[in-house]
């Protein structure tokens, strides 16, 4: 055959089955916009959009025409008219009433106030007498966000025929934190190496940034830390500043502001100083001279994440300087320019004199309350010990009432199976983010940041071509966006929303996914570290760190003997950890039997044969976890193999492949633990018969 006829019959191939391979390899996440399937809905969009009226310049109007043309000629399957007027019904009329002269004769009164500078309202209205979709926000970002939910409800088939949404975020400040090396590698990354290409910035511009970016505001993310809280001092010099400037600049018309994580000893590595004393001249001069450098780079950065005097790192305390005297220090500087300083709560290490690690936060931070500067918040993990599968929620939340605390929780899945379990997040992210505890935040003062509330995400992207590695992790990044914008959703109507999105439309299919991801959380925790354990897994910083059973080096952790099990922190016998709660929590919590069961042993030591609600001995009911957790997983291979033929196949068997690694794991789990604990129990492992119960 001719060379150039083969050539060209291999491109018209690749053509030909290109989109059907990338449309099925996840790198478009919850974006895909197909052609809708049912032919009743269809119409109905044909027939109520028919035009798109921008009236606003400038970039974020840019991006917001090209979403919608994309997404609309997706999923409509049709051309769509880019107009400056309204010529017909179904004209969709996106901006602000600044920028849009049409938006602002509609007089939307409930616009401003109720939605913030980022909310957005999408309505039908009546506009020179056509029946219209209007798209309104404050702010053109407002207008983005609007954009993306729009699409998004067309994605999910859902009735537009009178619409009337008007929401605004609940926390001001929605952030990805990433672990992410300088060196393209990353802490606790499971998807690959870092997006970041450093060395290439900041001439050349990865297409991935951009992709990120829209990713990110189409869930409503509005800032990032793109390095490490382990931080290296270089990406505070000019070269590196310099370099995510370029970023800033790429991002800010998609409404993402750009932190950085400060490295404390950064004035003696990068500057000339013996010292990094927050108290000394010299010190502050340092700061202050790199925080206007960093500000002249970029306008709206947004200021320093900290993570000081924990696991090694320097802070404030080797000078004999306390966690509000560093970061007040910082605040000082950033706060002409609007900045902020996060400084986190993540706190243990030597020289401390408790040995229950899980009260340090508490002893450290809560007597500095109220001596924080107001442009300062104290970033604070869910729970007390350490991202673990399940914990209690962190009682510092509520306990500095003068001080603007800030949840952490973690995306990527480190003590959750890295991205070989599907786990699915928002169901442990609700029990504390529903908390009262927690909820008394949100309510805080603002400070002269304008933010009143913020909530960061350890990120779980990476240069994997489904961006999270597991296609089912993906759910997390976006059901950490929906959260952080309304805490108050449901994680599984979360969770419905993210399959019709990223796979179909197909109720089976939605059911079964969403099935599966709502049992997932507690099937991982039954076959890891049930009824309260915790860090049962291998120690380690690297890739295989965290991820599989060691409970024998684990003994400060369970403090499993001949008589039972769990580690006492009760008030009377214990580390009286309880104490750092609350009433009723205290109380609740304290005694054995009002505590709930799934921290009974993160509270209690416990007799083995202890009798649970079950009714089996706390010996059974651990081995009837173990053997649950397991069982659910096998279930999970079962209803995943309904779906073959509902969903690409690429996709299908990706994840079919990772349901059985995590299978074999679950086994290994449920052997080393029970085997483990036996060794202490001495009593007869039972085994359980589950196949009474239906899927
Ligand atoms: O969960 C632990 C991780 C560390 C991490 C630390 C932290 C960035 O094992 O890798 O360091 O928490 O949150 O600072």
């Amino acid at each position: 055959m001719n060379i150039s006829r083969l050539a060209i019959g291999l491109t018209g191939l690749a053509l030909w089955i290109g989109p059907a391979v990338f449309a099925a390899d996840g790198y478009d996440l919850w974006l895909r916009y197909p052609k809708i399937d049912d032919t009743a809905r269809l119409e109905q969009y044909r027939g109520a959009i028919k035009a798109i009226v921008v009236e606003g310049q400038g970039d974020t109007y840019t991006i917001i025409k090209r979403e919608l043309q994309r997404g609309l000629t997706g999923l409509l399957d049709q051309k769509l008219a880019l107009a400056t007027q309204v010529r017909e019904p179904g004209t969709v009329i996106i901006g602000t009433a600044q920028d849009s002269r049409l938006i602002a004769q509609l007089k939307l009164t409930d616009a401003p106030g109720k939605l913030g500078p980022d909310g957005f309202i999408i309505r039908t209205c009546v506009v020179d007498d056509k029946a219209c979709i209007v798209i309104a926000a404050n702010r053109p970002v407002g207008a983005l966000y609007g954009s993306f939910r729009f699409l998004q409800l067309l994605q999910a088939h859902r009735d537009i025929s009178q619409i009337d949404i008007c929401a605004g975020p609940k926390h001001d400040l929605r952030m990805l934190n990433h672990w992410d090396n300088l060196n393209g590698g990353g802490e606790r990354g499971y998807a690959g190496y870092s997006l970041w290409k450093w060395q290439d910035l900041p001439q050349r511009l990865d297409g991935r940034y951009t992709d990120y970016a829209r990713a990110c505001a189409s869930i409503g993310i509005n800032g990032m830390v793109p390095n490490n809280v382990n931080a290296d001092a270089k990406s505070l010099s000019t070269e590196y500043l310099r370099k995510l400037a370029a970023l800033a600049d790429l991002w800010r018309p998609y409404g993402i502001k750009v932190f950085l994580a400060a490295k404390w000893s950064a004035p003696k590595e990068l500057g000339t100083l013996s010292t990094a004393d927050p108290l000394d001249v010299g010190v502050i001069a340092w700061w202050k001279s790199k925080t206007e450098e960093i500000y002249g780079l970029i306008p709206d950065f947004g200021g320093f994440l900290v993570k000081a005097n924990s696991e090694g790192q320097p802070g404030p305390y080797d000078y004999g300087r306390t966690h509000a005297q560093g970061a007040n220090m910082l605040a000082e500087l950033v706060r002409p320019h609007g900045g902020t300083v996060i400084w986190r709560a993540f706190v243990y290490g030597k020289d401390k004199p408790d040995a229950d690690r899980i009260k340090q936060a508490y002893q450290e931070f809560v007597p500095l309350d109220g001596l924080f500067k107001d442009n300062v918040f104290v970033q604070v993990k869910n729970g007390p010990l350490d991202f673990q599968p399940r914990e209690p929620i962190n009682p510092l939340f509520g306990a500095m009432p003068k001080t603007r605390l800030n949840m952490e929780l973690q995306i990527t899945q480190e003590y959750l199976g890295h991205s070989v379990y599907l786990c699915y997040l928002a169901p442990m992210w609700k029990e504390v983010l529903d908390s009262p505890l927690y909820l008394g935040e949100l309510d805080k003062k603002p400070g002269s940041d304008g933010y009143q509330s913020i909530i960061a995400g350890v990120a779980n992207v990476g240069t994997d071509r489904n961006w999270c590695g597991h296609h089912f992790a993906q759910a997390n990044w976006f059901a950490f966006g929906r959260l952080a914008w309304d805490p108050s959703l449901d994680s599984q109507a979360i969770a419905q929303e993210w399959a019709r999105l990223t796979f179909t439309n197909d109720a089976h299919a939605i059911a079964t996914i969403s099935e599966i991801m709502m049992r997932s959380w507690q099937a991982n925790v039954n076959f890891m570290t049930p009824l309260g354990l915790n860090t049962l897994c291998n120690a380690g910083s690297g890739d295989e760190g965290h991820y599989s059973p060691s409970p024998a080096t684990r003994q400060k952790f369970h403090h499993a003997d001949k008589t039972g099990l769990g580690y006492d922190r009760t008030s009377a016998t214990g580390s009286n950890a309880v104490g750092q709660y609350p009433e009723p929590l205290r109380t609740q919590f304290d005694d054995l039997d009002t505590c709930p069961e799934k921290y009974l042993l993160w509270f209690h030591h416990v007799d083995w044969d202890h009798r649970m609600k079950s009714g089996r001995t706390l010996w059974d009911e651990l081995c009837w976890s173990y053997a649950k957790g397991v069982q659910e997983v096998r279930q999970f291979n079962t209803l995943w193999q309904t779906l073959e033929g509902k969903i690409d196949a690429q996709r299908y068997r990706h994840v079919q492949d990772r349901l059985k690694e995590q299978l074999e794991q679950a086994v290994l789990w449920q052997r080393t633990c029970v085997d483990y604990f036996q060794g202490f129990s001495g009593r007869e492992i039972q085994e359980f018969d589950f196949s009474s119960e239906s899927l």
